[in-house]
Protein backbone atom coordinates (compact mmCIF):
# COMPACT_ATOMS: atom_id res chain seq x y z
CA UNK A 1 0.00 0.00 0.00
CA UNK A 2 1.48 3.30 -0.90
CA UNK A 3 0.65 6.29 1.04
CA UNK A 4 0.33 8.99 -1.32
CA UNK A 5 0.69 13.16 -1.09
CA UNK A 6 -0.81 15.22 -3.55
CA UNK A 7 1.59 18.62 -3.98
CA UNK A 8 1.02 21.59 -5.86
CA UNK A 9 3.34 21.76 -8.92
CA UNK A 10 3.46 24.82 -10.73
CA UNK A 11 2.83 23.66 -14.51
CA UNK A 12 2.86 25.73 -17.95
CA UNK A 13 0.72 24.71 -20.03
CA UNK A 14 -0.06 26.11 -23.84
CA UNK A 15 -3.98 27.06 -23.59
CA UNK A 16 -6.01 26.61 -27.05
CA UNK A 17 -5.81 30.07 -27.91
CA UNK A 18 -1.38 29.31 -28.07
CA UNK A 19 -0.86 31.67 -24.92
CA UNK A 20 0.97 30.52 -22.17
CA UNK A 21 -0.91 30.38 -19.13
CA UNK A 22 0.22 29.50 -15.27
CA UNK A 23 -1.56 27.24 -13.59
CA UNK A 24 -1.69 24.55 -10.85
CA UNK A 25 -2.21 21.17 -11.01
CA UNK A 26 -2.29 18.70 -7.99
CA UNK A 27 0.88 15.78 -9.45
CA UNK A 28 0.88 12.83 -7.22
CA UNK A 29 3.84 12.18 -4.90
CA UNK A 30 5.35 9.21 -3.50
CA UNK A 31 5.65 9.80 0.73
CA UNK A 32 8.36 6.60 1.53
CA UNK A 33 8.09 5.31 4.62
CA UNK A 34 11.83 3.84 5.52
CA UNK A 35 12.95 1.76 8.16
CA UNK A 36 15.73 2.44 10.40
CA UNK A 37 16.50 0.61 13.42
CA UNK A 38 19.40 3.02 14.50
CA UNK A 39 18.70 6.62 16.80
CA UNK A 40 19.44 9.24 15.76
CA UNK A 41 23.37 10.52 14.88
CA UNK A 42 24.22 6.84 14.38
CA UNK A 43 26.51 7.21 10.83
CA UNK A 44 23.45 4.72 9.57
CA UNK A 45 20.92 6.99 10.24
CA UNK A 46 22.63 10.17 9.23
CA UNK A 47 22.91 8.35 6.05
CA UNK A 48 20.01 7.46 5.82
CA UNK A 49 18.40 11.28 6.34
CA UNK A 50 20.93 12.55 3.71
CA UNK A 51 19.86 10.10 1.31
CA UNK A 52 16.38 10.75 1.44
CA UNK A 53 16.87 14.60 1.76
CA UNK A 54 18.70 14.63 -1.68
CA UNK A 55 15.98 12.16 -3.41
CA UNK A 56 13.36 14.66 -2.45
CA UNK A 57 15.53 17.75 -3.84
CA UNK A 58 16.72 15.93 -6.54
CA UNK A 59 13.16 14.74 -7.77
CA UNK A 60 11.54 18.05 -6.54
CA UNK A 61 9.13 15.74 -4.35
CA UNK A 62 7.94 13.18 -6.49
CA UNK A 63 9.80 10.83 -4.45
CA UNK A 64 9.22 11.78 -1.01
CA UNK A 65 11.37 9.46 1.58
CA UNK A 66 10.73 9.75 5.06
CA UNK A 67 13.08 7.79 7.61
CA UNK A 68 11.51 6.60 11.04
CA UNK A 69 14.35 6.04 13.63
CA UNK A 70 14.71 3.68 16.46
CA UNK A 71 12.68 0.40 15.19
CA UNK A 72 9.48 2.20 15.54
CA UNK A 73 7.96 0.22 12.53
CA UNK A 74 8.50 -3.01 14.24
CA UNK A 75 11.24 -5.68 14.31
CA UNK A 76 13.62 -6.16 11.87
CA UNK A 77 12.23 -9.39 10.71
CA UNK A 78 8.82 -7.63 10.52
CA UNK A 79 10.13 -4.95 8.59
CA UNK A 80 11.75 -7.48 5.92
CA UNK A 81 7.71 -8.52 5.38
CA UNK A 82 6.89 -5.26 4.94
CA UNK A 83 9.23 -4.22 2.80
CA UNK A 84 8.42 -6.95 0.79
CA UNK A 85 4.92 -6.84 0.29
CA UNK A 86 5.09 -2.69 -0.05
CA UNK A 87 3.95 -1.61 3.13
CA UNK A 88 7.50 0.12 3.80
CA UNK A 89 9.27 1.35 1.06
CA UNK A 90 12.68 1.24 1.99
CA UNK A 91 15.16 0.25 4.90
CA UNK A 92 18.54 -0.30 5.84
CA UNK A 93 18.61 -4.18 6.81
CA UNK A 94 21.38 -6.00 8.20
CA UNK A 95 22.43 -9.54 6.61
CA UNK A 96 21.38 -11.54 9.51
CA UNK A 97 18.56 -11.49 9.67
CA UNK A 98 17.85 -11.72 5.99
CA UNK A 99 18.81 -15.47 5.51
CA UNK A 100 15.76 -17.40 6.57
CA UNK A 101 14.60 -15.59 3.91
CA UNK A 102 16.97 -14.94 1.38
CA UNK A 103 19.12 -18.49 1.79
CA UNK A 104 22.23 -17.14 -0.38
CA UNK A 105 22.43 -14.33 2.52
CA UNK A 106 23.33 -16.99 5.27
CA UNK A 107 26.55 -16.94 3.62
CA UNK A 108 27.57 -13.23 4.45
CA UNK A 109 26.84 -14.64 8.26
CA UNK A 110 29.15 -17.58 8.34
CA UNK A 111 31.66 -16.87 11.33
CA UNK A 112 35.25 -15.57 9.87
CA UNK A 113 34.33 -15.58 6.37
CA UNK A 114 35.97 -12.20 5.57
CA UNK A 115 39.21 -11.80 6.65
CA UNK A 116 38.13 -7.64 7.57
CA UNK A 117 36.36 -4.91 6.75
CA UNK A 118 38.21 -4.24 3.61
CA UNK A 119 37.62 -7.63 2.05
CA UNK A 120 33.68 -7.71 2.85
CA UNK A 121 33.75 -4.09 0.77
CA UNK A 122 35.61 -5.59 -2.05
CA UNK A 123 33.47 -8.53 -2.38
CA UNK A 124 30.15 -6.60 -1.75
CA UNK A 125 31.15 -3.64 -4.69
CA UNK A 126 32.29 -6.62 -7.06
CA UNK A 127 30.92 -8.99 -8.89
CA UNK A 128 29.68 -11.75 -6.15
CA UNK A 129 27.41 -8.80 -4.14
CA UNK A 130 25.64 -8.47 -7.67
CA UNK A 131 24.74 -12.16 -7.46
CA UNK A 132 23.42 -11.07 -3.42
CA UNK A 133 21.58 -8.19 -5.13
CA UNK A 134 20.09 -10.86 -7.54
CA UNK A 135 18.91 -12.83 -4.96
CA UNK A 136 17.41 -10.44 -2.94
CA UNK A 137 15.40 -8.91 -6.27
CA UNK A 138 13.78 -11.90 -5.96
CA UNK A 139 12.83 -12.18 -3.08
CA UNK A 140 11.36 -8.48 -3.93
CA UNK A 141 13.89 -6.24 -2.05
CA UNK A 142 16.41 -3.99 -4.70
CA UNK A 143 19.42 -3.92 -3.03
CA UNK A 144 21.24 -0.16 -4.17
CA UNK A 145 24.24 -0.30 -2.25
CA UNK A 146 26.13 -1.94 1.01
CA UNK A 147 26.42 -0.13 4.78
CA UNK A 148 29.07 -0.92 6.42
CA UNK A 149 28.70 -3.00 9.94
CA UNK A 150 31.88 -3.29 11.48
CA UNK A 151 33.12 -6.59 13.18
CA UNK A 152 30.83 -7.88 15.73
CA UNK A 153 32.48 -9.24 19.00
CA UNK A 154 30.73 -10.98 21.98
CA UNK A 155 30.04 -9.22 24.92
CA UNK A 156 29.08 -9.98 28.47
CA UNK A 157 28.28 -9.21 31.96
CA UNK A 158 30.41 -11.75 34.07
CA UNK A 159 34.02 -11.96 32.45
CA UNK A 160 36.48 -11.21 29.44
CA UNK A 161 36.38 -13.77 26.98
CA UNK A 162 39.70 -14.96 25.62
CA UNK A 163 39.03 -19.05 24.64
CA UNK A 164 36.19 -20.24 23.42
CA UNK A 165 35.55 -22.32 27.32
CA UNK A 166 35.18 -18.60 28.36
CA UNK A 167 31.97 -18.84 26.33
CA UNK A 168 30.98 -22.09 27.82
CA UNK A 169 27.67 -22.18 29.90
CA UNK A 170 26.88 -18.40 28.81
CA UNK A 171 23.28 -17.62 27.21
CA UNK A 172 24.07 -15.53 24.96
CA UNK A 173 21.48 -13.15 22.25
CA UNK A 174 21.80 -13.87 18.92
CA UNK A 175 19.88 -12.13 15.93
CA UNK A 176 17.09 -13.72 14.03
CA UNK A 177 18.79 -17.08 12.23
CA UNK A 178 20.10 -20.53 12.89
CA UNK A 179 23.65 -20.25 11.74
CA UNK A 180 24.08 -18.25 14.95
CA UNK A 181 22.46 -20.34 17.06
CA UNK A 182 24.86 -23.19 15.64
CA UNK A 183 27.47 -20.58 16.12
CA UNK A 184 27.25 -20.15 19.60
CA UNK A 185 26.62 -23.53 20.24
CA UNK A 186 29.65 -24.56 18.84
CA UNK A 187 31.41 -22.43 21.56
CA UNK A 188 29.52 -24.46 24.42
CA UNK A 189 27.50 -21.27 24.97
CA UNK A 190 23.27 -21.64 24.82
CA UNK A 191 22.11 -19.11 22.07
CA UNK A 192 19.06 -16.87 22.48
CA UNK A 193 17.51 -15.46 19.37
CA UNK A 194 15.65 -12.17 20.24
CA UNK A 195 14.95 -8.97 19.17
CA UNK A 196 17.30 -6.08 19.43
CA UNK A 197 14.74 -3.94 21.05
CA UNK A 198 14.55 -6.44 23.94
CA UNK A 199 18.58 -7.25 24.62
CA UNK A 200 18.66 -4.52 27.17
CA UNK A 201 16.21 -5.03 29.24
CA UNK A 202 17.10 -8.84 29.21
CA UNK A 203 20.84 -8.30 30.13
CA UNK A 204 19.53 -6.10 32.83
CA UNK A 205 17.14 -8.77 34.51
CA UNK A 206 19.60 -11.61 33.63
CA UNK A 207 17.56 -13.23 31.48
CA UNK A 208 20.70 -13.24 29.26
CA UNK A 209 24.45 -13.19 30.08
CA UNK A 210 25.27 -11.37 26.93
CA UNK A 211 25.17 -10.46 23.40
CA UNK A 212 27.48 -9.76 19.91
CA UNK A 213 27.85 -6.53 18.23
CA UNK A 214 29.67 -3.78 16.77
CA UNK A 215 31.18 -1.10 18.77
CA UNK A 216 28.16 1.71 17.85
CA UNK A 217 25.64 -0.72 18.46
CA UNK A 218 27.00 -1.75 21.87
CA UNK A 219 27.30 2.05 22.55
CA UNK A 220 23.84 3.52 21.26
CA UNK A 221 21.69 0.83 22.48
CA UNK A 222 23.30 0.98 25.95
CA UNK A 223 24.14 -2.13 26.07
CA UNK A 224 27.52 -1.39 27.34
CA UNK A 225 25.41 0.33 30.57
CA UNK A 226 24.94 -3.58 31.85
CA UNK A 227 27.23 -5.65 30.20
CA UNK A 228 30.99 -4.74 31.33
CA UNK A 229 32.97 -7.33 29.17
CA UNK A 230 33.47 -6.89 25.81
CA UNK A 231 35.96 -8.87 23.88
CA UNK A 232 37.13 -8.61 20.43
CA UNK A 233 36.07 -11.60 18.94
CA UNK A 234 35.29 -10.23 16.07
CA UNK A 235 33.49 -13.32 14.77
CA UNK A 236 30.81 -11.55 12.27
CA UNK A 237 31.54 -9.18 9.89
CA UNK A 238 28.07 -8.71 7.94
CA UNK A 239 27.23 -6.16 5.19
CA UNK A 240 24.04 -4.23 5.55
CA UNK A 241 21.70 -3.08 2.39
CA UNK A 242 19.80 0.34 1.45
CA UNK A 243 17.03 -1.60 0.53
CA UNK A 244 13.90 -0.20 -1.62
CA UNK A 245 10.68 -2.54 -2.25
CA UNK A 246 10.64 -4.12 -5.45
CA UNK A 247 6.74 -2.29 -6.11
CA UNK A 248 7.94 1.27 -4.95
CA UNK A 249 11.01 0.92 -6.92
CA UNK A 250 8.67 -0.39 -10.22
CA UNK A 251 6.61 2.69 -9.87
CA UNK A 252 9.48 4.77 -10.25
CA UNK A 253 10.15 6.23 -14.33
CA UNK A 254 13.76 5.71 -15.18
CA UNK A 255 15.15 8.82 -14.56
CA UNK A 256 14.06 8.69 -11.12
CA UNK A 257 15.28 5.49 -10.43
CA UNK A 258 18.75 6.95 -11.83
CA UNK A 259 18.04 9.32 -8.91
CA UNK A 260 17.68 6.93 -6.49
CA UNK A 261 20.44 4.78 -7.45
CA UNK A 262 22.85 7.52 -7.25
CA UNK A 263 21.93 8.79 -4.14
CA UNK A 264 21.90 5.58 -2.43
CA UNK A 265 25.55 4.93 -3.31
CA UNK A 266 26.56 8.49 -2.24
CA UNK A 267 24.73 7.20 0.75
CA UNK A 268 26.81 4.40 1.44
CA UNK A 269 30.15 6.44 0.54
CA UNK A 270 28.99 8.56 3.07
CA UNK A 271 27.69 5.73 5.62
CA UNK A 272 31.35 3.78 5.28
CA UNK A 273 33.19 7.03 6.32
CA UNK A 274 30.84 8.19 9.59
CA UNK A 275 31.79 4.25 10.29
CA UNK A 276 35.14 4.74 11.01
CA UNK A 277 34.78 7.84 13.71
CA UNK A 278 31.59 6.82 15.00
CA UNK A 279 33.34 3.32 15.76
CA UNK A 280 36.34 4.96 17.52
CA UNK A 281 33.81 7.53 19.10
CA UNK A 282 31.80 4.52 20.48
CA UNK A 283 34.82 2.57 21.72
CA UNK A 284 35.84 5.96 23.66
CA UNK A 285 32.58 6.40 25.24
CA UNK A 286 32.19 2.56 26.32
CA UNK A 287 35.75 2.94 27.48
CA UNK A 288 35.01 5.87 29.63
CA UNK A 289 31.55 4.22 31.17
CA UNK A 290 34.36 1.49 32.82
CA UNK A 291 33.93 -1.48 30.00
CA UNK A 292 37.33 -3.49 30.03
CA UNK A 293 37.52 -4.61 26.08
CA UNK A 294 40.07 -7.18 25.74
CA UNK A 295 41.83 -8.49 22.33
CA UNK A 296 42.23 -11.94 21.86
CA UNK A 297 45.64 -12.79 21.05
CA UNK A 298 44.75 -15.91 19.07
CA UNK A 299 41.38 -15.97 17.13
CA UNK A 300 42.19 -19.68 15.42
CA UNK A 301 40.56 -21.07 18.44
CA UNK A 302 37.21 -19.59 17.96
CA UNK A 303 38.08 -20.54 13.97
CA UNK A 304 38.44 -24.00 14.42
CA UNK A 305 35.40 -24.40 16.61
CA UNK A 306 33.57 -22.81 13.70
CA UNK A 307 34.09 -25.85 11.28
CA UNK A 308 31.34 -28.07 12.02
CA UNK A 309 29.38 -24.89 11.55
CA UNK A 310 30.75 -24.24 8.39
CA UNK A 311 30.22 -28.51 7.53
CA UNK A 312 26.44 -28.76 8.36
CA UNK A 313 26.03 -25.38 6.44
CA UNK A 314 27.30 -27.11 3.18
CA UNK A 315 25.72 -30.32 3.34
CA UNK A 316 22.13 -28.63 3.44
CA UNK A 317 23.43 -25.87 0.98
CA UNK A 318 25.45 -27.54 -0.99
CA UNK A 319 24.86 -24.91 -4.20
CA UNK A 320 26.55 -22.31 -2.13
CA UNK A 321 29.61 -24.22 -1.58
CA UNK A 322 30.98 -22.22 -4.51
CA UNK A 323 30.28 -18.70 -3.17
CA UNK A 324 31.81 -19.62 -0.25
CA UNK A 325 35.28 -20.46 -1.67
CA UNK A 326 34.56 -17.16 -4.70
CA UNK A 327 34.79 -15.30 -1.50
CA UNK A 328 37.46 -16.71 0.59
CA UNK A 329 39.56 -16.93 -3.13
CA UNK A 330 39.03 -13.15 -3.46
CA UNK A 331 41.58 -12.20 -0.78
C1 LIG B 1 23.16 -3.87 14.56
C2 LIG B 1 22.59 -3.90 13.16
C3 LIG B 1 21.09 -4.05 13.20
C4 LIG B 1 20.73 -5.26 13.99
C5 LIG B 1 21.37 -5.22 15.36
C6 LIG B 1 21.07 -6.49 16.16
O1 LIG B 1 22.95 -2.71 12.47
O2 LIG B 1 20.56 -4.11 11.91
O3 LIG B 1 19.35 -5.37 14.14
O4 LIG B 1 22.77 -5.06 15.23
O5 LIG B 1 21.96 -7.02 16.81
O6 LIG B 1 24.55 -3.77 14.53
O7 LIG B 1 19.90 -6.92 16.12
Amino acid sequence: MQIKKLVNQTVCVTAVSGAMVVMSLPVQADNWRGWNIHPPGYPNTIALESFAESVSERTEGRVHPQVYNNGVLGSQPDAIEQTRNGALDFANFNMGPMGPIVKETNVLSLPFIFNNVEHMHEVMDGEVGQRFADALAEKNLIALSWFDSGARSLYNTSHPINSPEDVEGLKVRVMNNDLYVNMIEALGGNATPMAYGEVYQSLKTGVIDGAENNYPSFQSSNHYEVSQYYSLTEHLIIPECLCVAKSSWEALSPEDQEIVREEAIKASEMQRQLWVDGSRESRQIVLDAGVEINEIADKSTFQDKMQPVYAEFIAENPELESLIDDIKASN
